[in-house]
């Protein structure tokens, strides 16, 4: 029984709930809002006291949100009865304070959820070897010591290796964490890779010369943003998804004058408050838009009106038309001469664009217009529109646009990626962490599965070892840490079936129940970081450094990551000390110790904190003293530094200043030392992951499950059986899959399935019904928001509820996007979440309850 039919059991008494609150609701406002009752006025009182007395202690919110805000507990005898945020500083424009958002003060409602996970676990029908496998996900828990969990982990691993060799082990989530290095250490582990956030921007900017492709943003900092005369979010909502300072920002550019477009399948939060044009797009087909653009660019571009910029494209690039082609490439596949259709005769007009985007004719040339006839113009997209099959030409598409218009490297004048921890502040980190003291161990066994393939190399044995070809594979361990790769990895009944096949052992260390803990055999309780030593949160903002410290002892019977890595190294006979050398305290001071500030010069680095032998004394860790701008007390106590900015300081960053300023002498990592339209690396990229080809010249590539693909006949425009297409925002109840479990957001968040206005109506659909939604690969349902947001043809499903699937009829009654996506391996392994397609239809079962009202996974 899936937890929503438990609860549609007791469906009457949430009824009863429901009508208090309304009533509630029409008591009239001033008995609201001033007639305390004793009880309440009781309350007020000993809250003022617990303020007096408690102390704020600064902690962490740790998640992958891309903000890092200044989070406080207010500890009270141990007990955190209060939360608050950024007010160390008055805020202001310049020197904003570091807020956080609703997921962070709900904080306290996942540490000290009912649902901790509090005891290790195991599977009741597990036995040695995996027992009844096709129970997992729905068998009953048993109570264990952790020795019992512990062994029970080793020993397997150890048969398991014997057996099938260290190769049968995937640990996942990439590399680098405490289990994974102790795997490192007894032989090694099969890892998995993929593009996950950023889509095609993983890679494919090696026609820019960020051949590490990992934090590729090209954007300037926020002041230089307020110099920008239009700003186009294309595919961005900051106020969703890149939380803290970046929607802040971006209203200095607009309060200095900068006029906004958003080009997105939604009217988005950040859109209504820039008070932008809004361009409604087809996902995915933002790289067909851009051709459109460009095409009229050529179309529209005169000496009195110039639109483009030529001295740019020469100068600074190559593989535009065929006088600037790259050393031995054919002149003919020049991109100017696919734009226009030369050798092709199918030229990428603004009415072919038209067919494919769903923006109109006119719309395009205005935007050719626009971007191509404003002298200081931000080019912005976030990884939202790149995470799609065959997403590597759009990103190659969207720079070519910056080149053509010249808007890189100048001020106001950027082409890049807005989003996560750069959105609207791009540029060198100011303060830094150091480093924890870890060593990092080597995985001896090479063998990594692309995150397209997961399913493949479980249910057919066989996966694409990039460089290699097809390999065996004959995975017989799952060992998942600190990530939710069931959850959040595409196609979860397909999964969910191949966890039930042949793996031996599962095992997940977590601290609430979610989805990879919910299908294993073993679960080991971990401390969340509020139980820890303390640490400095990840890079996010970079001019702020955030502090986390201890609030409470573990709960229950939960250890750290790092102990439980450590125990089952020691059971498999490694010498775990080589592994951690140093203790987790230690691992903190040294990241205290070793931070470092770039100075005014912007290009010195000193010590961030002033560290006495009292304080290294105090800590009982080895240290340096040191002089630094902050002392280690008020570092911990306020919570963060935040370097003082001002307009003009040293610090501002405009991305390839050098570059275009003069490209001889600042040549790009680029083999033609240039920006590469015609880019001979991404063809060998592809040909070495060796599962679609790619051309050398951003061509348009329809992607198999896009908005071509939602029609039976595309020439006829006649809607085939998935006719929606269906794309995740990442929401704000969530960071991803974690806090999905948090009752006070899942008040505030509903996760609905927004829809079109005209095709609710059509359907027959009123705002709030249950739907269901169907893909090829699965079935969902979730209350419809009608709403006149979404394009039409479009539905938006959020980003990350935990799936929970009634075993009956298979359909996922939590709305889990991935249990509607697909693993399609393209081109540079590009995960593609935005390009799917699905059915709606109103649903004729029992409406469902809101997801607030039901009962968290209570285990013991
Ligand atoms: N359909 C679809 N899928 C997507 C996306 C999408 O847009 N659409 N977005 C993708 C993106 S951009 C990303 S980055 C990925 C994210 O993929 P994941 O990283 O897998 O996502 P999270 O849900 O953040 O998973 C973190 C898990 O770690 C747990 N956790 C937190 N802290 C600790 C800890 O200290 N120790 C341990 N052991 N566990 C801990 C949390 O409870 C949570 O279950 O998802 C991707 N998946
Ligand atoms: N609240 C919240 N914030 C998060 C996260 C989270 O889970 N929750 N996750 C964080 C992480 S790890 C990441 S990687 C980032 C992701 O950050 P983004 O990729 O920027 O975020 P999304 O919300 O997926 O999409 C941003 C916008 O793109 C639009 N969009 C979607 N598909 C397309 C398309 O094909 N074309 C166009 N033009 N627009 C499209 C969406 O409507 C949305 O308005 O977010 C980070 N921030
Ligand atoms: S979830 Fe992210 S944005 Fe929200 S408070 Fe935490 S760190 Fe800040
Ligand atoms: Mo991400």
């Amino acid at each position: 029984m899936s937890e929503r039919q438990k609860i549609a059991l007791s469906r009457r008494s949430f009824i009863a709930w429901t009508s208090a609150a309304s009533v509630m609701a029409t008591l009239p406002l001033s008995k609201q809002l001033y007639a305390a009752t004793p009880e309440e006025e009781k309350a007020v009182a000993q809250a003022t006291d617990a303020v007096t007395q408690g102390k704020w202690k600064p902690v962490a919110c740790w998640h992958n949100c891309g903000g890092r805000c200044v989070n406080k507990a207010l500890v009270v005898d141990g007990v955190v009865v209060r939360q608050k945020t950024d007010d160390v500083v008055a805020d202001s424009p310049d020197f904003p304070q570091q807020r956080g958002c609703l997921r962070g003060r709900s904080q306290r409602k996942q540490v000290f959820g009912a649902d901790r996970l509090k005891y290790p676990m195991k599977r009741k029908g597990w036995a040695p070897g995996g027992g009844d496998k096709g129970l997992r996900g729905r068998d009953q828990w048993v109570r264990i010591s952790w020795d019992e969990a512990l062994d029970i982990v080793a020993s397997e691993s150890k048969r398991i290796k014997e057996k099938y060799g260290n190769e049968s082990i995937w640990i996942t989530g990439g590399n680098g964490v405490d289990i994974q290095n102790v795997y490192a250490k007894a032989g090694g582990f099969v890892g998995d890779w993929g593009t996950t956030s950023w889509g095609a921007w993983f890679e494919t900017p090696a026609h820019l010369g960020l051949l590490e492709g990992f934090y590729t943003f090209g954007t300037n900092d926020r002041f230089d943003m307020r110099n920008s005369q239009l700003i186009v979010m294309w595919g961005a909502n900051p106020a969703w998804s890149s939380p803290g300072s970046p929607t802040y920002n971006y209203y200095q550019a607009k309060k200095a004058g900068a006029r906004f477009i958003s080009i997105d399948p939604s009217y988005t939060t950040t859109a209504e408050l820039m008070d932008a044009d809004w361009y409604p797009i087809n996902p995915g087909t933002d790289h067909a838009l851009a051709l459109g653009i460009m095409y009229a660019l050529l179309e529209m571009d005169s000496p009195d009106s110039p639109l483009i910029d030529w001295n740019f494209l020469r100068r600074c690039t190559v593989g535009f038309d065929e006088s600037n082609m790259p050393a031995g490439a054919d002149p003919k596949g020049n991109f100017k001469d696919y734009l226009l259709g030369t050798y092709t005769g199918e030229p990428k007009t603004p009415e072919w664009a038209s067919n494919i985007c769903g923006l109109s004719v006119s719309d395009i040339r205005t935007l050719a217009r626009e971007i191509g006839g404003t002298n200081r113009v931000a080019l912005l997209t976030g990884w939202a529109p790149a995470r799609i099959h065959n997403g590597e030409g759009w990103v190659q598409a969207f720079s070519t646009l910056g080149f053509m218009t010249g808007h890189m490297g100048r001020p106001g004048r950027m082409t890049g990626v807005s989003c996560h921890f750069a959105a609207g502040n791009n540029g060198t980190r100011l303060v830094m962490a150091g480093a924890s003291g870890l060593p990092s161990v080597p995985n001896p066994v090479s063998l990594k599965i692309n995150h397209n393939e997961l399913n493949r190399a479980l249910l057919e044995k066989k996966f694409r070892q990039r460089g290699v070809g097809d390999v065996d594979a004959n995975i017989q361990m799952i060992i998942h840490p600190f990530n939710a790769t069931l959850q959040t990895r595409a196609n979860i009944s397909q999964s969910v079936e191949a966890y039930r096949k042949d793996v031996e052992l599962v095992v997940t260390a977590a601290y609430v129940p979610h989805t990879c803990a919910k299908y294993s055999d073993i679960v080991l309780p971990v401390t969340t970081e509020w139980e820890r030593e303390g640490t400095i949160l990840n890079p996010s903002n970079r001019e702020v450094m955030i502090a986390a410290v201890n609030v409470t002892p573990p709960l229950y019977e939960a250890r750290s990551d790092q102990w439980i890595a450590k125990e089952i190294g020691k059971r498999l006979g490694i010498n775990v000390d080589e592994v951690f050398p140093v203790s987790e305290k230690q691992q903190f001071f040294n990241k205290l110790n070793g931070a470092t500030i770039i100075g005014e010069d912007g290009k010195t680095t000193e010590p961030l904190i002033t560290i006495t032998q009292a304080d290294i004394d105090e800590w009982q860790v080895t240290g340096k003293p040191q002089q630094g701008r902050i002392t280690l007390n008020e570092f911990l106590t306020v919570g963060k530094y935040q370097v003082k900015r001002t307009a003009g300081d040293n610090y501002g960053y405009i991305a390839y200043e050098d570059f275009i300023r003069d490209p001889q002498a600042n040549p790009r990592p680029t083999p033609s030392g240039k920006f590469e339209i015609y880019c001979q690396t991404l063809v060998e990229k592809a040909d070495e992951c060796g599962w679609t080809k790619l051309p050398p010249i951003p061509e348009y590539i329809p992607s198999a499950s896009g908005y071509e693909a939602s029609f039976s006949d595309f020439s006829k425009k006649e809607k085939g059986d998935y006719p929606f297409q269906i794309y995740n925002p990442h929401y704000l109840r969530r960071s991803h899959s974690t806090l999905d479990n948090v009752p006070w957001l899942r008040e505030q968040w509903p996760s609905p399935i927004y829809i079109n206005a005209s095709d609710a109506k059509r359907l027959g659909i009123k705002h709030g019904e249950t739907v269901l939604v169907t893909s090829p690969q699965g079935k969902i349902v979730r209350p419809a928001l009608v709403t006149q947001t979404m394009k039409p043809g479009v539905v938006a499903l959020p980003h990350g509820s935990w799936t929970d699937v009634d075993e009956k009829t298979g359909i996922d009654m939590a709305g889990a996007d991935n249990t509607l996506t697909i693993q399609v391996p393209t081109g540079l392994g590009t995960s593609g979440w935005n390009t799917m397609l699905c059915n709606i239809e109103k649903w004729h079962g029992d409406q469902l309850v809101p997801d607030a009202a039901i009962p968290q996974r209570i285990i013991f």
